[in-house]
């Protein structure tokens, strides 16, 4: 009796440290949880193109909002794309596709609406640049930035004046020095212009007949590779080609041998926006970096840095003069005659995408 009282009472006692040691460990499972979510809820992730957000407006929101911004980049719409749709639309909270991404993306149901209640900052924007085809209402995207994919020219190999058209990448002396872009849409875009036809063509003949042009051009070329073409002109490794008008300016201020030309028959353009994926976790704090990015001083920091143009009406007075008054920023109404933005092509996608691959194939 003795004995088993003994044992009765041990295992009382085991029993109450064993409760005590669990209701311990819940406590701090439970403080561990909490302490997760709340770093959660001061994370931003976002995918974004290289060279298109800038370190010091990244700390400044983080230092304003105590949100850690995690920046992971990509070089194209078609691998932010393809990543996302991998992931099912998880793991961002912020992505900055082009206009036909996020028609597509829109279609796909990878984006989610935006709480336009959380973006006071909206009223700044150019009404130029929203309530397009691509997202009637911008209800899935925000308009970040925009520009030119034109042509830029080495004045040691021709003088720029000369250069006007697209079809200027045809002169023998170009031969091996060209750099065009590995993007569709950018390259077949200026052979639809070149022929006089619209850059967002659905018409099958149109669309093969530029492609024509283009498979004569191919041996001339030297590397189709867009975000390479700024160092790609720097070094002379090319002489003509396709840019970006941010890179372009960049471009011009370390080699003042190179021009850059806005073709006559239109550049080809793009418009980049803020959206949210689907599967975001931190949709607050997307909203707040979004409405952050749209007050003006800020979007004056991704000009100052990256030479594109901001869709952002109160933007001029924080630049200086010189930013002012470029027209690789701010083109004027005659740079852009005839340019076009690029858009969704439905179904005449596939008929793009497959002789794309035949050009790069070389068939
Ligand atoms: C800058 C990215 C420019 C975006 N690196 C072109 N759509």
């Amino acid at each position: 009796m003795k004995h088993s009282l003994f044992w009765n009472s041990a295992l009382v006692r085991l029993a109450t440290a064993v409760a005590v040691l669990l209701v311990m460990c819940a406590g701090f499972v439970q403080t561990a949880t909490a302490a997760e979510n709340a770093s959660e809820e001061n994370v931003l992730n976002i995918f974004c193109w290289s060279e298109y957000l800038p370190q010091e407006a990244l700390d400044k929101f983080s230092e304003e909002t105590g949100i850690k911004v995690v920046y992971s980049t990509y070089e194209s719409n078609e691998a932010m794309y393809a990543k996302l749709k991998l992931l099912d639309g998880k793991g961002y909270d912020i992505v900055v596709p082009s206009t036909y991404f996020i028609e597509q993306m829109r279609a796909d149901g990878l984006l989610q609406p935006l709480d336009k209640s959380k973006l006071s900052n909206i009223a700044k924007l150019d009404p130029k640049l929203l309530d397009q085809e691509y997202d009637p209402g911008n209800a899935y995207s925000i308009p970040y930035m925009w520009g030119a994919t034109g042509l830029m020219v080495n004045k040691k190999a021709a003088d720029p004046a000369v250069i006007t058209s697209w079809g200027d990448l045809m002169r023998p002396e170009f031969k091996g020095r060209i750099i065009l872009s590995d993007d569709v849409r950018d390259v077949v875009g200026f052979a639809l212009k070149l022929d006089g036809k619209s850059m967002n063509s659905r018409n099958e003949a149109d669309i093969k007949k530029a492609f024509e042009f283009l498979n004569e051009l191919k041996p001339a070329v030297r590397v189709f590779d867009v975000t390479a073409a700024k160092q790609a002109f720097i070094s002379e490794e090319v002489v003509i080609g396709i840019i970006w008008n941010g890179d372009a300016y960049i471009a011009i201020e370390e080699n003042p041998d190179l021009a850059f030309v806005y073709p006559r028959e239109g550049a080809v353009l793009w418009i980049d926006s803020f959206a949210i994926p689907k599967g975001a976790e931190h949709m607050d704090n997307a909203h707040k970096f979004i409405d952050f990015m749209l007050r003006p001083e800020n979007a004056a920091l991704v000009v100052e840095e990256f030479k594109y143009s901001t869709p952002n009406l109160e933007v001029k007075p924080y630049l200086s003069k010189e930013l002012q008054e470029s027209r690789l920023i701010f083109p004027t109404d005659e740079d852009l005659k005839n340019s076009e933005v690029t858009m969704g092509v439905g179904e005449a996608k596939a008929t793009y995408e497959r002789l794309w691959e035949e050009l790069k194939a070389g068939k």
